[in-house]
C-alpha cells in the first residue's frame, strides 16, 4: 500500500482472520489476560493515565509508567514474567515477516468505546529492521497514518476485526494514532471494545 507520504514497507491485510479463527484468537488472549491482567499505564512525568488498557505476552512487555516507556520482562503490578506469544501469532508474523528472527513482545490493547490513541511513532524498540505486525479484533476502529514528520499530511483507515496491518520499512516509523472507535459494529467480543494485539522485534 502506498501511503500519501510516499513511504513504502505498508501492506494492508483486510479479513486476514475469518470467524473462526477470530473466535480462538479471542479465546487465546482471554487466557493470557487471566496470567496477565489488563492494566492503566500512565503517561510519563504527568502520571496522567492511557485511555487504552494494556498487557503483553512474549519475553519482554511494553510498559509506560511515570518513568518512561520501555520494554520489560516482568508484568508492572504482578511482577509475574509474560505469558508466552500464542502460536497462531508467531504463525502470522512468520508468513508477513519471514525473514526476521522471532517476534519478541505482542502487546495488548483493550480499547473501550470510548478510548483513543493520541498520533505517536513507535520508536522505543534497539531495531527497527523488523515490521509491527497489527490485528485488530472487536469493534471497527478508525486509524490515522502520517508520515515520518509530526504535523505532515494524514490519512485515515478504518480497521475491522480480523484486519492485519504490517508497518515494514519506510513506513515502520510512520507517526500514527486511534482517532475513534465505533461502538456496535462487531459481535465478536461480548460487550463494546476493541482489541489490538502488535507484535514486534524489541532486540537487534
Ligand atoms: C504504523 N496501536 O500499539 S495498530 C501501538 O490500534 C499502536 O492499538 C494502534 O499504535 C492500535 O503502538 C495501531 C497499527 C500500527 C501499529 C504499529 C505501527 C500502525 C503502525 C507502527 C508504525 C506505523
Ligand atoms: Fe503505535
Amino acid at each position: 500500500m502506498k501511503l500519501p507520504t510516499g513511504q513504502s514497507g505498508c501492506f494492508f491485510y483486510p479479513g486476514a482472520f475469518d470467524r473462526d479463527q477470530q473466535k480462538s484468537l479471542v479465546e487465546t488472549i482471554r487466557s493470557v489476560l487471566q496470567a496477565a491482567p489488563l492494566y492503566q499505564p500512565v503517561m510519563p512525568r504527568t502520571g496522567k493515565p492511557f485511555s487504552v488498557r494494556m498487557s503483553n505476552c512474549g519475553t519482554l512487555g511494553w510498559v509506560s509508567d511515570k518513568d518512561g516507556y520501555r520494554y520489560q520482562p516482568t508484568h508492572p503490578v504482578t511482577g509475574e514474567p509474560w505469558p508466552a506469544i500464542p502460536a497462531a501469532l508467531k504463525e502470522l508474523w512468520a508468513v508477513v515477516a519471514p525473514d526476521c528472527r522471532e517476534p519478541e513482545a505482542c502487546l495488548i490493547n483493550w480499547y473501550a468505546p470510548d478510548a483513543k490513541m493520541g498520533m505517536h511513532q513507535d520508536r522505543d524498540e534497539k531495531t527497527f529492521d523488523a515490521p509491527v505486525v497489527s490485528v485488530s479484533l472487536g469493534d471497527d476502529a478508525l486509524f490515522k497514518l502520517g508520515g515520518t514528520q509530526r504535523g505532515g499530511p494524514t490519512e485515515s483507515i478504518r480497521l475491522a476485526s480480523g484486519d492485519v496491518l504490517v508497518m515494514g520499512g519506510e513506513s515502520r516509523l510512520c507517526f500514527h494514532g486511534i482517532t475513534r472507535l465505533y461502538p456496535g459494529t462487531s459481535t465478536l467480543l461480548d460487550a463494546p471494545g476493541r482489541i489490538n494485539l502488535t507484535l514486534r522485534r524489541v532486540t537487534a
